[in-house]
C-alpha cells in the first residue's frame, strides 16, 4: 500500500516516467552492468520540468490552502528549483519572488541570461540576484524576501531551498520509489541500485523512505554533487527521520540505509571537473542523453567511475535516476564550445 494515501497531491507532472535502457553506454563502460535511466527529466510540460515537480506537487495544495498569494524561494543564478517554483507559481495564478544567491563561482558571459534564469525571468517571476554563497541551509536572504513580499501587502508562501526542508518535499520521491516498485513488475525485474545525485537531501530521502518499506533503503546511492556532504549528509538524515514518522513508515531507518558518496563534488559545486565533463560527452555521444555540468554530470561521473571501479556486482541492474537540470548547460558556453 501507498505510503502516500493520505496526502493530496496537485498534479504538475504527466504521471508515470518512463524507464530507459541504455544500452550503448553499458557497452562502452564494459557491458558488466546494465543501465538504466529513469526520466524524470522528461516529467512535465511545465518549463521543461525535473524533480523539484515531484516534490512540489505534495507543497501546492498546501501554499493553495495557506492563503498566500506568492511563492517565495531561493537557490543558485542556475538553480532548476527556482525555475521550477516560478512554473508553478505561473501555471496556479500566483506571483513568485525568487533570491537568487551567487552560489557557484563560475564565470562565463551569459552566466546570469540564459538557462534557468532566462526561463524564470520569462514567466514573470522577480528574481533578485545576491552576492550570498552557497549554503543548502535555512538563509536570511530568503527570509528577508519573505519579509519583503509581506511589507509590500503581500502574502508569501516560503518554499526552502530545493523545497527539501519542507514538511512535505520528501513525499514525492517517495512515490517516485513506489513507482519504480511497480514499474519493475511489469519488467518482470528489480534493479539492484539506484543511482541518485544529493544535494539538498529531499531527492534521495524520499527515495530511502520509500524503498526502506520494502527494505531496499541501503540500495539508493546518493552521488554527493554539494561539496559539503557532511551538511548534505545531516540534512538527508533529518529529512529522513522527520518523513517516516509523517507518513508512519513502521521500520527503523538507521545509517546504513543512508549510502552518500562524496568523492565526485570536486572540485566544487557548480563546477565539472575534466571526469565530470567526460561522462556528459559519453552519455550524449552514446544515448543522446543530456545533463548538466552542476548535478546529474557528476552523478553521472559518479555512477560511471563506480562501474569501472568494480563497486557494482557483475550482472547488476543500475537506475540513474536522470532529475533534469539540462537548462544550466547553457550557462558554460564555453567550456563545451567545442563539444
Ligand atoms: C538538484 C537540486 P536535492 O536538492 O533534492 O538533493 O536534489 C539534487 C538535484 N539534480 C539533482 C538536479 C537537476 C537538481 O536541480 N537543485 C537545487 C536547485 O536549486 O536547483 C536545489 C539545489
Amino acid at each position: 500500500m501507498s505510503l502516500l494515501e493520505q496526502f493530496e497531491r496537485y498534479p504538475l507532472t504527466f504521471g508515470v516516467t518512463p524507464i530507459e535502457h541504455l544500452p550503448r553506454l553499458s557497452k562502452a563502460l564494459g557491458g558488466d552492468v546494465e543501465i538504466y535511466a529513469k526520466r524524470d527529466d522528461c516529467n512535465s510540460g511545465l518549463a521543461l520540468g525535473g524533480n523539484k515537480l515531484r516534490k512540489l506537487e505534495y507543497i501546492v495544495p498546501d501554499a493553495l490552502a495557506s492563503g498566500a498569494d506568492t511563492l517565495v524561494s531561493i537557490g543558485g543564478v542556475q538553480s532548476n528549483h527556482t525555475r521550477m517554483v516560478a512554473a508553478v507559481a505561473a501555471k496556479i495564478g500566483m506571483k513568485c519572488r525568487l533570491v537568487q544567491e551567487s552560489w557557484v563561482p563560475h564565470e562565463d558571459a551569459v552566466y546570469d541570461r540564459v538557462g534557468n534564469i532566462l526561463l524564470t525571468r520569462l514567466m514573470g517571476a522577480d528574481s533578485r540576484i545576491v552576492e550570498d554563497g552557497f549554503d543548502i541551509g535555512i538563509r536570511t536572504s530568503w527570509e528577508e524576501a519573505m519579509q519583503s513580499v509581506r511589507d509590500e501587502g503581500g502574502i508569501p508562501y516560503g518554499i526552502p531551498a530545493g523545497a527539501s526542508v519542507h514538511k512535505f518535499g520528501c513525499l514525492g520521491y517517495i512515490g517516485f520509489a513506489e513507482e519504480v516498485m511497480q514499474q519493475e513488475v511489469e519488467l518482470g525485474f528489480e534493479f539492484d541500485y539506484v543511482v541518485v545525485c544529493v544535494v539538498t537531501g529531499s531527492t534521495q530521502g524520499g527515495m530511502i523512505v520509500g524503498f526502506k518499506n520494502a527494505d531496499r533503503a541501503n540500495r539508493v546511492i546518493g552521488i554527493d554533487a554539494s561539496g559539503t556532504p557532511e551538511k548534505t549528509r545531516a540534512q538527508v538524515t533529518e529529512i529522513v527521520e522527520k518523513t517516516a514518522e509523517l507518513v508512519g513508515l513502521d521500520k527503523e531507518i538507521t545509517e546504513q540505509d543512508i549510502h552518500i558518496n562524496p568523492d565526485y563534488a570536486y572540485p566544487a559545486y557548480g563546477i565539472p571537473s575534466a571526469e565530470t565533463n567526460e561522462a556528459i560527452r559519453l552519455a550524449a555521444q552514446t544515448e543522446a542523453m543530456i545533463t548538466d555540468p552542476v548535478y546529474e554530470g557528476k552523478s553521472l561521473q559518479g555512477m560511471i567511475d563506480l562501474i569501472k571501479t568494480g563497486f557494482f556486482p557483475s550482472g547488476s541492474r543500475v537506475l540513474y535516476a536522470h532529475l533534469g537540470g539540462q537548462p544550466a548547460i547553457n550557462g558554460y558556453s564555453y567550456t563545451y564550445r567545442n563539444g
